[in-house]
């Protein structure tokens, strides 16, 4: 494979981890734990798993012996920075215990375990893709995993590879099936123990224990940068409003931490334009003032960033997508009908109300919401685009209120979706360590019989020697929800606390951005020089963390 001097000089670079885990390693077990909610339900579901201790681990000077044992891994769902590095402390964790230990990778996600799809990683495989971004070295996948017969599936290549532990490395819904897969084969003996770790650049695995997911810090420093970089170009040119739409499946903790870094014109939150029951219209009129205002002062320029999952915020639009998800779902001959017909169709099995919103929408729009689904029958928001919608329905404002005489300005529009740029970047300091860290925990946890646990490494704001490494009981980070009709145990979502510092932060300024030109411009992700530079952790982290 050929490589940049960078990938080569990276390669060279040995991942910090926390000083309890650099030699030998003793466990030290809590109290019993309790669900986040619903705890009597939970306890029915995961009889062997719930209640378990939480876990820390600590250095000892007492040396123990660890059979060699075979491990599985899986990257689950989308690409987060800093999986290969999850892999790679896993394979040393387990080669430290005993160099006999053997991993093996199922590729292409969870439908790997069920089809029998896997590679041995060797030591050669493994030092590739040390400090890589993306999950090319045994791909990703979205296949849920979820029923008995894939479990059952699974259990025969796991017993025929000697397989005595997995380790599933992905979001919420993939970490509470790890946890529904660590409860089955405990409950019938399987003899394999199941751990978690948590992924997803769009932070929204994140609780008390675990502090965040990783992928998050390198992804948004990815977008920042560029987000950066645009607000340089607007400020020298000064004609063009940027209306960028960031990742974030639900949660806009990507949009929030990116307006953090470099303070731009707008930022909407859709966790607060829920929580004060914004329309559409609310938001546009919001998005326009702003700029009305800017114009004012010969300011035609600016940014706005706007969360991916917006859409299904606005209570409005909610409703208008649930209808649309059940009239897509029991008229399966939809696609058939000629295109110049949709529309109409559409509108004519609409309730009142959801028929005049979806006849606001530009046509663009409106086709994209009747677009395929996901397998779980909702809309792909990914694919809708919203920075289009908003800027065209701004443009129209402006217009009306130029001709009403209340705005003199010149309005002019363009348009960017930041998410797949971030993904597979190559993961920052942060990313790398916690990464790497967070590999070596769920090696430790194994190496301790536990299963049902989620790798768990705090502290995250202070250096990696004193970060805190140990392991979560999964059940206790779950609640019950509805999802698809049914009510299920999930591992709670975590959407931007309205109430918390990174947002109370955004508030406190976002007025002074608006109208100034604040802009910061955070530049690239250095991997090399100083720490203040190299080493910082996300605002959100250290926000959070009261820092
Ligand atoms: P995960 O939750 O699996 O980490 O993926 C999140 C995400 O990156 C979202 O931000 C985005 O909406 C979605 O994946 C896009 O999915 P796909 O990769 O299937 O296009």
């Amino acid at each position: 494979m050929a490589k940049s001097a960078l990938q080569i000089a990276r390669a060279a670079y040995q991942p910090k981890l926390p000083k309890s885990l650099t030699g030998n390693v003793r466990i030290c077990e809590g109290k019993a734990t309790e669900s986040v909610a619903d705890q009597e339900e939970i306890k029915k579901l995961f009889p062997n798993t719930y209640g378990l201790p939480v876990v820390q681990f600590e250095a000892t000077e007492d040396a123990a012996d660890y059979p060699a044992i075979n491990v599985g891994v899986i990257l689950s769902g989308g690409q987060a920075p800093g999986g290969h590095n999850v892999i790679a402390g896993l394979f040393d964790g387990i080669k430290k215990m005993n160099p006999e230990s053997r991993l093996f990778g199922f590729l292409l996600g969870p439908g790997g375990l069920v089809d029998h799809n896997y590679k041995e990683l060797t030591a050669d495989i493994i030092d590739e893709y040390r400090n890589t971004g993306g999950f090319d070295m045994i791909g990703s996948g979205r296949t849920k995993l979820e029923k008995k017969e894939q479990f059952d599936k699974g259990l025969e290549i796991l017993k025929a590879l000697n397989i005595k532990a997995l380790v599933i490395i992905g979001g919420d819904d993939s970490n509470t099936n790890a946890c529904v897969l660590a409860e089955y084969y405990k409950s019938i003996n399987a003899g394999v123990q199941v751990i978690g770790c948590p992924k997803t650049i769009d932070g929204d695995l994140k609780n008390d224990m675990i502090e965040t997911s990783f992928g998050f810090d390198t992804a948004c420093k990815v977008y920042s940068e560029v987000i950066g970089n645009i607000q340089r170009d607007c400020n020298s040119a000064r004609k063009y409003w940027h209306f960028i739409k960031l990742m974030g499946r639900s949660a806009s903790h990507i949009a929030l931490e990116c307006a953090l870094q470099v303070q731009p014109n707008i930022c909407i939150i859709s966790e607060e334009v829920e929580a004060n029951n914004r329309s559409l219209d609310d938001i546009v009129t919001y998005i326009a003032e702003v700029i009305a205002k800017r114009a004012e002062h010969s300011d035609n320029f600016g940014t706005v960033l706007i969360p991916e999952g917006l859409i299904e915020f606005i209570p409005a639009m909610k409703s208008l997508i649930a209808e649309l998800n059940d009239l897509l779902a029991t008229n399966t001959d939809f696609i058939h009908i000629k295109k110049s017909h949709q529309r109409e169709f559409i509108i004519s099995k609409l309730s009142k109300d959801n028929a005049a919103i979806y006849e606001s929408l530009p046509s663009l729009v409106a086709k994209q919401l009747t677009l395929d689904r996901d397998p779980h029958g909702n809309v792909q928001v990914s694919q809708i685009e919203t920075e289009k919608l908003l800027s065209d329905m701004v443009g129209r404002k402006l217009a009306q209120w130029s001709e009403e005489g209340k705005y003199v300005g010149k309005f002019s529009a363009l348009h960017h979706f930041f998410g797949y740029e971030g993904r597979c970047a190559a993961p920052s300091n942060f990313d790398t360590n916690y990464c790497y860290s967070l590999g070596y925990v769920a090696a430790a946890l194994i190496a301790n019989g536990k299963t049902g646990y989620m790798a768990s490494v705090r502290n995250t704001v202070a250096q990696p020697e004193e970060w805190i490494a140990g392991g979560i009981p999964t059940t206790m980070m779950m609640n019950i929800e509805r999802r698809n009709g049914e009510m299920k145990p999930v591992i709670k979502k975590a959407l931007v606390d309205l109430n918390g510092n990174p947002f109370k932060a955004f508030v406190a300024n976002r007025d002074k951005w608006a109208i100034g030109t604040e802009f910061v411009y955070p530049g690239p992700i250095q991997y090399f020089g100083p720490s203040e530079v190299c080493d910082q952790p996300s605002k959100t982290l250290q926000l959070e963390q009261g820092k």
